[in-house]
């Protein structure tokens, strides 16, 4: 596989395909391969430019799921849309790898290489693009009363750290892009923190990924339950652009790439 590099020159937006059985309105065990596929194609044809796919709930508290098990759910998608720039959001080796194996180009490891030590070379040896993300704690402890003497600082000095244990294991910086983790072992006031210092992630020199997109933050700034956070989550987009974020990645797909094109129209006055 040619080695990936992200391509910046305008915002990206990722939309969120979750194949997981919680994110099905049948609510079963079972999801529907042709709906996942629909939904990637329609997102896909509003503008995203990568899909996310994931098969692993990763919402504060959620039990963990086997690596067949989160094969079966991603990897059907995966070949059918191939096509697309896909990227797979697994802290998984093996899940990364097949995922890779059937049309995936990057990968999204919330873990950022620390929970697989397959994953580093799963990543080198395919060339495919990474996301390194902070997170405090794991799924099961993470909100359970975060601490940071100073949040800003210590996400980057993460970020910083797990750059170079990539970048020494034969990762190109080109494949790298970044991402403080919003909603992952953090407060509101953290995640407040974080966005409002989005800029100094810059001296990282990677793309910076922001994962905003109808959180819980969102919710208890603006009393909001999940289904009322799209025009939050739009504010956070376009705070989140015009602070240096080259990645959203969203559930609502039309109405944020109207904001980055907004954005854009609005710089070309001069
Ligand atoms: C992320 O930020 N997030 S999964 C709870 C929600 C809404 C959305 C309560 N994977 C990120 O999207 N990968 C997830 O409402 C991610 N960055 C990266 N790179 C959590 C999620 C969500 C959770």
């Amino acid at each position: 596989m040619e080695t990936f590099h992200w391509k910046t020159d305008r915002p990206l937006v990722m939309g969120i395909l979750n194949v997981t059985p919680d994110s099905f309105s049948d609510g079963g065990q079972h999801f529907d391969l042709a709906s996942a596929v629909a939904r990637a194609r329609q997102m896909a044809s509003e503008g995203a430019d990568i899909i996310d796919i994931g098969g692993e709930s990763t919402r504060p508290g959620a039990p963990g799921v086997s690596a067949d098990e989160e094969t079966r759910r991603v990897v059907p998608v995966i070949e059918q849309i191939s096509d697309l720039p896909v990227s797979v959001d697994t802290t998984k080796a093996i899940v990364a790898e097949r995922a890779l194996a059937a049309g995936a180009r990057i990968v999204n490891d919330i873990s950022a290489l620390q929970s697989d030590a397959g994953m580093l070379p799963v990543v080198r040896n395919s060339g495919a693009g990474v996301v390194l993300m902070h997170r405090q704690g794991t799924p099961v402890t993470m909100q359970n009363n975060p601490r940071y003497a100073d949040v800003v600082q210590e996400v980057c000095k993460f970020l910083a750290e797990r750059m170079e244990f990539a970048v020494t294991g034969g990762v190109k910086k080109t494949q790298i892009a970044v991402d403080p983790g919003i909603g992952f072992g953090k407060t509101v006031e953290h995640n407040r923190q974080l966005l409002a210092g989005l800029e100094q992630f810059s001296v990282l020199g990677c793309p910076i990924l922001v994962g905003a997109s109808r959180k819980s933050f969102i919710g208890q700034l603006l009393n909001r339950p999940a289904h009322d956070r799209l025009p939050g989550s739009l504010a956070v987009a376009a705070w989140a652009v015009l602070h240096g974020a080259k990645i959203l990645r969203v559930h609502d797909v039309v109405e944020t790439v109207d904001v980055v094109r907004m954005l854009a129209a609005l710089r070309k006055v001069d």
